[in-house]
């Protein structure tokens, strides 16, 4: 296909309660959709439709929203639109000379991969080989200001029917919630945390006595680039680790499996450059007999879709964060949201990503539009 044009709608729309991680709160999601028109090779025009997952500022990774913006423009764009064949297997290698900003380049291969299977009429979920029509639905709550609250609004995901429960964890704000919610809830309930990156090795002796609650996981305890240091965290505490921020490709996967840093990986396809991606992560971790689950970044109903088809594969053994829309947004950019019931996420059978943007909530939501065409 030829790329024709890309629109990047610069979007901000209101979390229903702020949500805080050891990196900081957010009370709004700002991001951009990325609408791509393409030409495919009988002259026939397709829409596609991606979803940027940078954070405003770089402190989940290195890139942020307004960086991913700059480099679609000034670096992956032209490349694309320079392109006489475009498709979605071909994004990340036409791109690869551009170091780095993976969620910029996830964006793109989304949209060119939405617009792809819509010309195909064909889901994502067929494309990828997915073999569920559910997908179990975990939430992710954000650390709250007192054991209370924990309890309190952790009681009220499980009375709406999530599968598993990850809480945000950081230092001073750990055991007592752990401990409360283990309390309250019970032994059965399946729960892990997520420190993102907020202890070092020193605390392992506190990291230790995480163990006591028979978490499902510990996700991203230490950082980044930490890799050695996880894997000696691993073994000295019983709790399996998981990996999130470290894993940025199919190699960091099967190194940090080769060197005992993760038992389990949540994959993010917008961490590791994309969805084709996210499935070599995925391949190369089921080969090792690594678990592994998809992670969110408070998508809109486009991402949180494409993410049910790739929690579908088989390897996805483990609940994702792939919550319904209304856990953080009262309303969605899609026609549809998307809804948990039941404890699952249905997997979107109709074409591309099988959502449609609804436009008028799109102008509501909408703070800018850039426009990028092939000069
Ligand atoms: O570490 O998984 C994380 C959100 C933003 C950045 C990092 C993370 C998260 C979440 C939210 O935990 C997951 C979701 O979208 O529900
Ligand atoms: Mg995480």
């Amino acid at each position: 296909m030829k790329l024709r044009q890309l629109r990047l709608h610069h979007i901000e729309m209101p979390l229903v309660a702020p949500f805080t991680t050891s990196f900081g709160t957010q009370t709004v999601k700002r991001t951009f959709l990325i609408e791509a028109r393409l030409e495919t090779a009988s002259g026939e025009l397709v829409t596609g439709w991606g979803e940027n997952v940078a954070l405003d500022d770089p402190v989940y990774s290195s890139e942020h929203l307004a960086g991913s913006a700059l480099v679609i423009e000034r670096w992956l764009a032209p490349i694309l639109f320079a392109a006489e064949d475009v498709t979605a297997e071909t994004v990340g290698h036409l791109l690869r000379r551009i170091i780095g900003h993976s969620m910029a380049k996830s964006a793109l291969e989304m949209a060119v991969l939405d617009a792809q299977l819509r010309a195909d009429g064909r889901s994502f979920a067929s494309y990828l080989g997915a073999v569920a029509t559910t997908v179990p639905s975990g939430v992710s709550v954000g650390i709250q200001p007192s054991v209370d609250d924990t309890v309190r609004v952790i009681g009220g995901y499980l009375e709406q029917g999530y599968a598993r429960i990850k809480l945000k964890i950081q230092p001073g704000s750990d055991l007592p919630h752990v401990a409360a919610v283990r309390r309250a809830f019970g032994d059965d309930l399946p729960f892990q945390v997520d420190a993102n990156a907020a202890y070092s090795l020193a605390d392992s002796s506190h990291l230790r006595r995480l163990d006591d609650y028979g978490l499902l996981l510990i996700e991203q305890p230490l950082g980044e680039a930490d890799m050695r240091q996880h894997a000696e965290l691993a073994t000295l505490m019983r709790t399996p680790v998981c990996l999130d921020e470290s894993i940025v490709s199919a190699e960091s996967a099967a190194d940090a499996i080769a060197l005992g840093a993760a038992a389990v990986i949540n994959i993010k396809p917008g961490r590791v450059g994309g969805y084709l991606e996210a499935r070599r992560v995925h391949d190369v971790s089921r080969a090792l007999g690594i678990a592994v689950w998809c992670g969110g970044m408070l998508e809109t109903g486009i991402g949180r879709a494409a993410n049910a088809a790739l929690a579908a594969l088989p390897g996805f053994t483990l609940p994702g964060d792939i919550s319904g829309s209304d856990r953080f947004y009262a309303e969605d950019i899609t026609t549809e949201p998307i809804r948990m019931h039941d404890g699952v996420v249905d997997v979107p059978t109709g074409p591309g990503f099988g959502v449609d943007v609804d436009h008028e909530r799109l102008g509501r939501f909408r703070t800018r539009v850039q426009e990028l065409a092939a000069r």
